[in-house]
């Protein structure tokens, strides 16, 4: 039922509609020129399903071209009508993972060719994006590559069934500390993720208890089910491992990552895995981060620690993602040297150079931890000579947690867009991520899913759109958001204008909106502890997380300059530093997290810091309620259900809003003793 949002974008209704559609019910003869291949068979599945659904006509496949027009899908080199179809130019344009699609002008053909299978199944999702959101498949001359290399997604669930920080039901992938038996459901979301582009997925949370442990050897069996469906799909398949395994599951008394004892331990595991899943991509792994085991109690550091699993991999073809998140989580809030920002670049930036090649160090988007704003972090492309993929959070952990809307792509974006500045003007992180500028052998973007077993997968229907951007963006960060929000919104609701342009508003406006009303100019946090829903501004200050706003009667934000601060501007290159530094020249967005400043201090905005952030809280609340409004017109232009779904959400959104407003205004005119200019409403 479309209603329910369990087809998401893959629902292949059937298109009556739009200047385009007579082209399509041609299309009903399909042209295979290899069938042995499980990737090429989800291929096959995949478009005759996707033109049944679109044109209501049977599909008729066989081995070489009997009708026109066909539409032919391949590999190079596996037939005459796929070999014929292209020109050795094109065939020799496309990369290991990406496609050409061209209709013939003569036959109206359309064929889709490429390297590998993986090519083919990203070709036929893109054909069926052609049609799924109603463009001409006439003349099509298209040729995509992959820009990013690793496109993956990192699962935080748990085998008791639970999913740290999800937001959507509960693991589709666990129950009772066992492996599921509902594959279907897996399958489907294997389907999902392709569709958007995505290459790789790590199956289990970073933080890796004790049954968790055992994926790797009791449980193997399971992981290999679980490998297959993702193999024909072209998703690699990764666990998260606990760096203590050898004690916590091996029998061994130490995890010393130069102990020989320790090492033939995963030099076995890796084996034995490999003997089961031969493509297996690897290890994700968290160490001396929040608690968790890692090389520090031997005295070793993260080189060793991730050189010694990545030696157990290598050869294997397996590769180390090693998370950069590493702070001290103890910290005592009365000293005010120590600099959560600051960690992840001073523990990792130093050792450089020292992991193997098959090692990918997993970096955070900001220094902090996915906040709705924070300065990029500036580890990333600092550590020339070492693999780095960038980690975003689909899920919405401080952004709403899928209770309110919050479209992410803007903030992706703006990330991508940032200009490090590391070898002169251009250096974007972009670049740095597409490994363009030190030309490391591996590199890309990983993320935490949102999903879940609420049907709908993502909770909020409209956060699918963050899924789906993610695995977009990563296929291709040129595209802008709201061409993204757009390819999804009409593949999962249609072309009905009134209704789309409404999605596309309420998308595009999120992110800002949820900014407005919650922590102000990058300051971050103020939220409630532990579960991180909801306002509190005092939440962590006094607590050992380092996550502070040093709110007194005169000012507040954290003072991270080098001249009289925490001295984080320095990991920055120096034209971004000095950006930062001064008060003149930073971003009003990000005044708080770099500076502390009285609360008359004017913005660039010509606001004072108070008069600002009373503002953008009303101003916030409010246009959280306008998003409700704008989405009652479109009942009746959509799914009852999906229209009740969102309207529930948006008006529990709007409420809580308020409630974010008024305590931090409140707190913050009692705090400062300073009036609302215009007099409004604060307690
Ligand atoms: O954002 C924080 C979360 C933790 C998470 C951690 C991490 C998996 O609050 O739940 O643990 O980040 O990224 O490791």
């Amino acid at each position: 039922h479309p209603g329910d949002g369990y087809l998401a974008w893959l629902q292949y209704r059937r298109i009556t509609a739009g200047t385009n559609v007579d082209q399509y019910a041609a299309y009903n003869h399909l042209v295979v020129t290899e069938q042995d291949d499980v990737v090429i068979r989800s291929a096959v599945n995949e478009l005759t399903q996707g033109m049944e659904g679109i044109t209501g006509r049977k599909v008729s496949i066989s081995g070489k071209t009997e009708t026109t027009p066909s539409i032919i899908i391949g590999t190079f080199g596996t037939g005459l009508a796929i070999d014929k179809s292209f020109s050795t130019g094109v065939s020799d344009a496309v990369k290991a993972e990406g496609y050409a699609l061209q209709t013939d002008s003569i036959t109206g053909n359309i064929a889709i060719g490429a390297a590998t299978p993986a090519g083919v199944l990203y070709g036929v999702f893109h054909l069926l994006r052609i049609m799924g959101t109603g463009g001409s498949v006439h003349n099509l001359n298209i040729l995509e590559n992959p820009v990013n290399q690793l496109r993956m997604i990192n699962q935080w669930d748990n085998m008791d069934g639970s999913v740290e920080r999800g937001y959507a039901g509960k693991s589709i992938f666990y129950e009772d500390n066992r492996v599921t038996s509902n594959l279907q459901r897996i399958q489907d979301y294997a389907r999902l993720l392709a569709s958007s582009g995505i290459n790789a997925i790590a199956i289990n949370n970073v933080n890796v208890h004790r049954v968790e442990s055992r994926l790797l050897t009791e449980f193997l069996p399971d992981v290999a089910k679980l490998a297959a469906i993702f193999r024909a799909y072209a998703i690699k398949l990764f666990l998260s491992v606990n760096y203590a395994s050898t004690i916590e599951i091996g029998g061994l008394s130490s995890a010393d990552p130069l102990d020989s004892d320790v090492r033939e331990w995963w030099r076995t595991a890796a084996s034995e895995i490999y003997a089961e899943i031969p493509d297996f991509g690897g290890f994700l792994v968290k160490a001396d981060s929040e608690n968790r085991p890692g090389p520090f109690t031997y005295g070793r550091d993260h080189a060793d620690g991730a050189n010694m699993l990545a030696e157990a991999l290598k050869p294997h073809g397996g590769i180390v993602i090693w998370r950069c998140f590493v702070y001290n989580c103890k910290q005592d809030w009365r000293d005010r040297t120590t600099d959560r920002a600051r960690a992840a670049y001073d523990h990792f930036q130093p050792l450089d150079g020292r992991f193997m090649d098959n090692v990918i160090l997993q970096v955070k988007n900001g220094p902090i931890d996915f906040q709705v704003r924070e300065p990029v972090s500036p580890l990333l492309g600092a550590m020339p000579k070492t693999n780095q993929v960038i980690e975003f959070q689909i899920a919405q952990e401080y952004t709403g947690q899928q209770r309110h809307v919050c479209y992410l792509i803007p903030q992706w974006k703006k990330i991508m867009d940032f200009d490090t500045q590391l070898q002169g003007e251009g250096t974007t992180i972009q670049r740095i991520v597409e490994g363009d500028v030190h030309g490391n052998p591996y590199s890309g973007f990983a993320a935490v899913s949102n999903i879940g077993n609420d049907t709908n997968w993502t909770g909020h229907l409209l956060a699918q759109a963050n899924l789906y951007g993610y695995g977009r963006l990563a296929w291709n960060p040129e595209m802008s958001a709201e061409e993204i929000a757009m390819e999804w919104i009409t593949l999962t609701f249609g072309t009905n204008e009134l209704l789309v342009q409404t999605i596309l508003n309420i998308l595009m406006n999120s992110w800002v909106i949820y900014e407005s009303y919650t922590a102000p100019l990058g300051v971050g946090f103020m939220v409630n502890p532990d579960h991180h829903y909801g306002p509190n501004v005092d939440g962590y200050e006094y607590s050992m997380w380092g996550t502070y706003h040093f709110a007194d009667c005169y000012g507040m934000g954290v003072d991270r300059t080098t001249a009289t601060g925490t001295g984080y501007t320095s990991q920055y290159a120096r034209i971004n530093m000095e950006l930062y530094e001064s008060l003149e020249s930073c971003p009003d967005e990000l005044l708080l997290f770099f500076h502390h400043v009285p609360y008359n201090h004017v913005l660039h905005s010509g606001k004072t810091v108070i008069q600002h952030i009373y503002d953008t809280h009303f101003e916030g609340a409010e246009r959280a309620a306008g998003l409700l409004d704008a989405w009652k017109l479109v009942k009746g232009q959509v799914d009852e259900e999906a229209y009740q779904h969102v309207a529930n959400r948006l008006a529990e959104q709007a409420e809580h809003a308020k409630e974010w407003r008024d305590r931090i205004n409140t707190y913050f005119l009692r705090k400062s003793g300073i009036a609302d200019q215009w007099g409004r409403t604060i307690y």
